[in-house]
Formats: C-alpha cells, structure tokens, sequence
C-alpha cells in the first residue's frame, strides 16, 4: 500500500468519519458483486433483474436471483475488510457506516451506526398491504411467496427507479457533507445517488480515500486511491494510522 507520511498524519487528526461500502468489500467473503463478467448471474445485467416491471413481468426468475443470493449470504462470513471498519467504529467516536449492500455483513462484522442505503435482502415487503416482514414460510417448487393477506412479497430492497428511504438518504448525504475523511470502498461509484456522496465529501473539504481493485470513475478526482483487496489494504490502513505507541 501506497501511502506517504504527510497523508498518514492528516488522516490521524480526523475526527468525523464516514464511509461507503459497495459489493466489492463482500467479495472476499464470497458474495459475487453485480458489474463484470463475475459478477452476473446467469449473464443478466443487474439492471434487468432489480426494477420492478423484471418482477411483475417475471416474478419467478426474481425471486430465483433473490433466493440464490439469500441462500449464499445465510452462510458467508465477514471478511478482515468488515471487521476493520467494525474496529474504525471503535476507535472514532463519531464514525458513519454508509453502506449499498444488502447482505448485513457490517453488523455481522459489528458496526452498529449503519445507513443501509438499497435494503435488506432478508426483509420482504407485500405489495398489497406494505407490511414487510423477516421469515417467508416454506413454499412448494414454482410457487411464490406470499404474505398473510395473500399479496404477493417482494425483496424489501431499493430496485432502479425507487426511491431510496428518504431519511436513511438524508443522514448519509449529511454525515457525508460533514464529514473530515470519507472513504469509498469497493463501490463501481456509478448508481446515483450513492454515487453522488463521494463527491460531496470532497466538495466539502473532506479527505477522499478510495479503496478498490480497481480504478473506478472517482479514482482520478479522490485524495487518495489505494489500490487492493479493501481486506488487506483497510487492516494494513488502520495499523498505519491507529495503531501508534
Ligand atoms: C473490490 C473487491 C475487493 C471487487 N476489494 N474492491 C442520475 C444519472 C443517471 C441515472 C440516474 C441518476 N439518478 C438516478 C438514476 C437511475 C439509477 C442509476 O443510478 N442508474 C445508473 C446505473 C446510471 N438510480 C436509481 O434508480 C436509484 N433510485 C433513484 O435514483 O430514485 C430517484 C428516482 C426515482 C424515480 C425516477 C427517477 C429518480 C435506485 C438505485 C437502486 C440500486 N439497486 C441495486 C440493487 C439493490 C438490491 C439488491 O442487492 O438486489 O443496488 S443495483 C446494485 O448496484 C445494488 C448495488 O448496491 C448497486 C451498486 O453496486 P456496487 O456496490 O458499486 O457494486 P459493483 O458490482 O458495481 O462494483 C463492485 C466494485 O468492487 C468494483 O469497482 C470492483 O472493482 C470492486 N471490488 N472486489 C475492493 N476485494
Ligand atoms: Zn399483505
């Protein structure tokens, strides 16, 4: 990892932190994210799967995504990237989780001030009566699950054209805005408005990080763009910065 003296030391004095997460921080514990070749489910764009007329066209093959994917989450694990945030939580009183990921690895992980932007891939809202609830019952090959009032369920989890919760929206646009250092981690930074905080933060004054595989749409504008897996280059970061005698 990359990183001179002069941005270790301005990265100590920072005292509002926040971050956002993409599918790149889950990779490493084994869930696929959603753009490149290994990121697609049998070769659909995520596009054509996350919007609401895929789901009322096609319910069955959304569902089949979402329970492939659900299956996959119940049995990973959080990875050395989740658990370094989790102990940034620790070290920075305030600190913001800003996450895109459905899959509750942060909490897993144990960060407990979390801004969960598109969801919960374990919730599912019914499209009659809006009530969203966590346990599906069993259901027989080719049905669809259902909720008490008959209505069809759906993932509880923001689709292309949905809005995002607002509130949730909001906090993370401030905790951003007021933020001293701001890191994007294993986010593509191409789905609004997630995509937009980044560059907040650093219209703002903020210190960018940004920790990814690979370089991305905002590796050119960022402070910093450390180059790696965010579970090898994140440790190695705190250690470097926090970890001081
Ligand atoms: C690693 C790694 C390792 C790998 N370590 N890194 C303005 C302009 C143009 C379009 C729009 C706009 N405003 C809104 C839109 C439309 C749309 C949008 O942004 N489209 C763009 C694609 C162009 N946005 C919306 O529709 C949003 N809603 C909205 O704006 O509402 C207002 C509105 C309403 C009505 C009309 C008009 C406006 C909603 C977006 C919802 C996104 N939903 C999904 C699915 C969630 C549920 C689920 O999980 O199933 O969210 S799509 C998918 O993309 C998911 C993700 O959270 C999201 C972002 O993906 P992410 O996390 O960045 O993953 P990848 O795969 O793209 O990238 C992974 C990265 O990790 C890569 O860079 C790798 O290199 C890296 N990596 N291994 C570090 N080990
Ligand atoms: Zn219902």
């Amino acid at each position: 990892m990359k990183i001179n003296e002069t941005d270790i030391e301005k990265i100590r004095e920072c005292k509002k932190v926040a971050a956002l997460t993409g599918a790149g921080i889950s990779a490493e514990s084994g869930v696929p994210t959603f753009r490149g070749e290994e990121g697609l489910w049998k070769k659909y764009q995520p596009e054509e799967l996350a919007n609401f007329d895929a789901f009322m066209k096609n319910p069955e093959l959304v569902w089949e995504w979402y329970n492939y994917r659900k299956e996959l989450i119940r049995e990973v694990k959080p990875n050395p990237g989740h658990y370094a945030l989790a102990e940034l939580e620790n070290i920075i009183p305030d600190f913001t989780l800003i996450t895109q990921n459905v899959d509750d690895l942060h909490r897993k992980a144990g960060n407990r001030s979390i801004l969960e932007l598109h969801g919960n891939i374990m919730k599912n809202k019914c499209l009659d009566c809006g009530k969203i609830t966590d346990s599906i019952g069993p259901i027989e090959k080719g049905e669809l699950p259902r909720c008490e009032c008959g209505g069809l369920l759906r993932p509880d989890v923001v689709w292309f054209g949905e809005m995002l919760p607002q509130d949730v929206l909001k906090k993370a646009f401030n905790v951003s805005e007021q933020s001293d250092l701001f890191f994007s981690i294993g986010t593509s930074a191409v789905v609004q408005p997630a995509a937009s905080l980044p560059l907040i933060a650093e219209e703002n004054g903020s210190f960018v990080i940004e920790i990814n595989t690979e370089p991305t749409v905002i590796s050119d504008t960022v402070s910093l763009f450390l180059q790696g897996k965010s579970g090898e280059i994140l440790p190695e970061l705190i250690e470097k910065v926090w970890h001081v005698s």
